[in-house]
């Protein structure tokens, strides 16, 4: 694999700067709050893993199941001889690679392109993507936007951008409408975008998937803390900190929340600045939404796409849905 753009030290030194921007912004609200986009350094990507692997996680391996299923039938559909395959976020390949192998096995040439923000996260999954003929792989080292915007420039195939594993739900309602009319803004009349939508259901499910028996999500959410505190001088103690996912149903999502455990201060050495915490006071981190057909089909209309079909597992838990881009 080659890799097309990396990411200089200025650009690093920048993302440090937005880090200590952000948690400063977000710890000094009157409801406090910290931003997913912190999640993934390599112990958070490491505990991601983990979480999806897990057997109360269902989302990963129901979307993995749809793509083997639906594979060959998705290829149908975009009957190209020659297709660029971008993917948002680089992930571990496995699912990417169900697609591109629906492709090949059709005889069709692909060039795969992987965006992340994070190098390493690029090389870790060039491990698991086979040398095969009629491939070509180039990594991306940018924000998904950026990274698209670049490709646009760069070549004139049609293009299917895959935005998997409900990282959708990530954003809220107005958010996700907002960076869905970005990407279509990026791609050309007739492009597609193949999207993972986690969709609403049993209570209980969720919970069990967001609090998982090992405690993986738990220690994923307290590894925010760790993170502030070696990159940007904090003294958090996660002793003090209780990991709490609920689902709200006025929202139809699952949130995040770390609760302190008792009144305390923190102090971040690179913002020069004291946070004071009451004790059970919440610490939002995380939005996970969730979708009924009809939101899907709803967003799919704001956002300037049309739906070409939905592919969904047998016992309707999680949608990867294709969306043609409208341009007139
Ligand atoms: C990355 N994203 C789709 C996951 C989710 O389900 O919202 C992140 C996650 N948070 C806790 N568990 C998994």
């Amino acid at each position: 694999m080659s890799i097309l753009r990396e990411v200089s030290e200025n650009q690093e030194s920048e993302f440090l700067e937005e880090f200590a921007i952000d948690v400063l912004t977000g710890l000094s609200k009157t409801e406090k709050k910290l931003s997913t986009k912190y999640f993934y350094d390599d112990r958070g990507s490491d505990l991601f893993q983990k979480i999806t692997q897990h057997g109360d996680y269902y989302l990963t391996r129901t979307e993995f199941e749809i793509l083997l299923q639906s594979g060959s039938k998705l290829a149908s559909l975009i009957s190209h001889e020659e297709i660029d395959i971008i993917e948002l976020g680089a992930g571990d390949g496995h699912k990417s690679e169900l697609v591109i192998d629906a492709f090949l096995k059709e005889d069709r040439k692909v060039n795969y392109f992987p965006i992340d923000i994070s190098a390493q996260a690029l090389k870790q999954m060039q491990a698991h993507i086979t040398h095969k003929s009629n491939l070509s792989v180039h990594g991306i080292v940018a924000d998904y936007l950026e990274g698209l915007k670049f490709l646009k420039q760069k070549s004139k195939r049609r293009k299917l951008v895959l935005f998997l594993g409900s990282n959708i739900g990530n954003f809220d309602r107005a958010q996700s409408e907002s960076f869905l009319r970005q990407l279509w803004k990026h791609l050309d009349n007739d492009d597609y975008l193949l999207i993972g939508f986690d969709l609403k259901k049993d209570v209980e499910k969720l919970h069990a998937a967001y609090n998982d028996s090992s405690g993986y999500t738990r220690d994923f959410n307290l590894n925010l803390l760790d993170r502030i505190n070696r990159e940007l001088g904090g003294n958090f103690n996660k002793e003090k900190f209780q990991h709490v996912g609920v689902f709200n149903p006025k929202l139809g999502a699952m949130e995040s929340y770390l609760l302190p455990k008792e009144k305390q201060e923190v102090y971040i050495e690179e913002l020069e600045h004291l946070f004071e915490f009451e004790a059970y006071e919440p610490l939002h981190l995380e939005y996970s939404f969730k979708y009924s057909k009809e939101d899907i089909e709803r967003t799919c209309q704001h956002t300037g796409f049309k739906l070409k079909e939905h592919f969904i597992d047998k016992e309707e838990l999680f949608i990867d849905s294709l969306w043609q881009v409208v341009k007139r």
